[in-house]
């Protein structure tokens, strides 16, 4: 694996390159282009002076979180064809720059949702948090208003203003949009990206929809192993992967993330690490990366990671608001570093006791040689 974090630009996000260049053991940043809509094509121009930004500063981009799939591709409106056709020249585009991962999702209107922004923890940070009852008080408009008056004055992933400024008539076009049309909508969509995604060897992984079930009526299908192993097989492609990303399957205590991450074996080509800690079964918090800190076993998912041979980019997902730092929810420097360097000690414990113990049960330990860098 390779630890990352996620940087939004240097006129987005307010963790630097610098800072993130300190975490130990980041080298790579999963980056985007914020300023994109989705359906536009990213001049390769565009792409090749990020990736100069972040080459100076010591690190490389690992991959693009996200390209977005514009909602007309999703319900198959009659401009889909020429809105694929911009998302393949793309992806040429990423290629020819030497980029070779791109997380995706494919949830109708809105990306992830949670109905608290910062809701406060016993230690006095802040989270996310998510209650259904919230959800079902709620029209989309004004939970779209609460997420845009709580974000800290920045914008959300997924939550921009210029697209959910229609929610209602977005809303409109998905009637009829029921999980079978979804389906076949993302397969029409894969089934066209996969030449490019072969020429220039991009790994596609679809990010889950968060939280694993419909809200507000709209259908969601990436949200447990059978649909995930439907879309695998549907388009059958190694390119064709997904995202594992713990804190999203992992809102429905049904999911068993040890097992669904051995069913993926191969498929899993990006990787994002969190716990939440679940009071009721709809209403959860994010929590510290620490097992312990929330309901998640970190151990068993790392070590499912690391047993089918995990070599992809991996990063700490949504950390805690601690220490007084402002920034967008979820997106902070401190814990997310915290969150690093903690995956980074379970990985190097259990790889290490793996490999080593393992081939060593006569109990002889390696020679003790610290390594001098210079
Ligand atoms: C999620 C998503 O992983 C995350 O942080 O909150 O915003 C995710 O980036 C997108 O769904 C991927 O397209
Ligand atoms: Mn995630």
């Amino acid at each position: 694996m390779e630890m990352t974090i996620r940087w939004y630009g240097s006129k987005y996000d307010t963790v630097t390159l610098q800072q993130i260049r300190q975490i130990p053991g980041v080298k790579g940043v999963i980056t985007t282009l914020y300023d994109t809509q989705p359906g536009e094509v990213w001049a390769q121009e565009k792409i090749h002076a990020l990736k100069e930004e972040v080459e100076a500063a010591g690190l490389h981009i690992a991959g693009i979180e996200s390209v977005n799939v514009a909602d007309e591709i999703k319900y198959a409106g009659p401009d889909r064809d020429r809105l694929i056709d911009n998302y393949i020249e793309t992806l040429a585009n990423l290629g020819r720059e030497d980029i070779h991962m791109v997380c995706y999702n494919f949830m109708p209107v809105f990306d992830w949702t949670r109905t608290e922004l910062a809701r406060k923890r016993p230690d006095g940070s802040t989270v996310l948090a998510y209650t259904q009852e919230a959800v079902d008080a709620l029209d989309p408009q004004k939970l779209f208003d609460s997420v845009h008056d709580n974000s800290n004055g920045t914008v959300m992933p997924g939550w921009e203003p210029e697209r959910l400024a229609h929610v209602q008539e977005l809303f409109e076009k998905y009637q009829g949009i029921d999980e079978e049309k979804l389906f076949e909508n993302l397969k029409y969509f894969l089934e066209r990206i996969m030449p490019v995604c072969d020429k220039y060897d991009i790994n596609m992984a679809i990010h889950p929809d968060d939280p694993a079930w419909p809200v507000f009526g709209l259908p969601r299908i990436i949200t447990c192993k059978k649909n995930i192993l439907r879309m695998m097989k549907m388009v059958d492609n190694p390119h064709n992967g997904v995202t594992f990303c713990s804190g999203s399957y992992g809102t429905n205590p049904d999911n068993d993330l040890p097992d669904m991450i051995r069913s993926l074996k191969g498929r899993i080509h990006f990787a994002h690490v969190r716990n939440l800690q679940f009071h009721t079964r709809t209403n959860f918090e994010e929590a510290a990366h620490l097992s312990a800190d929330g309901s998640f076993d970190m151990y068993e998912i790392v070590k499912a990671l690391i047993d089918i041979g995990f070599d992809g980019p991996i990063r700490p997902d949504h950390g805690r608001m601690i220490w007084g730092e402002v920034a967008m929810p979820g997106y902070g420097l401190y814990d997310r570093a915290l969150g690093a360097a903690y995956i980074n000690g379970l990985w190097e414990a259990i790889d290490k006791s793996e490999r080593r113990d393992g081939a060593r049960a006569d109990g002889e330990r390696p020679k003790w040689a610290p390594k001098f860098t210079g």
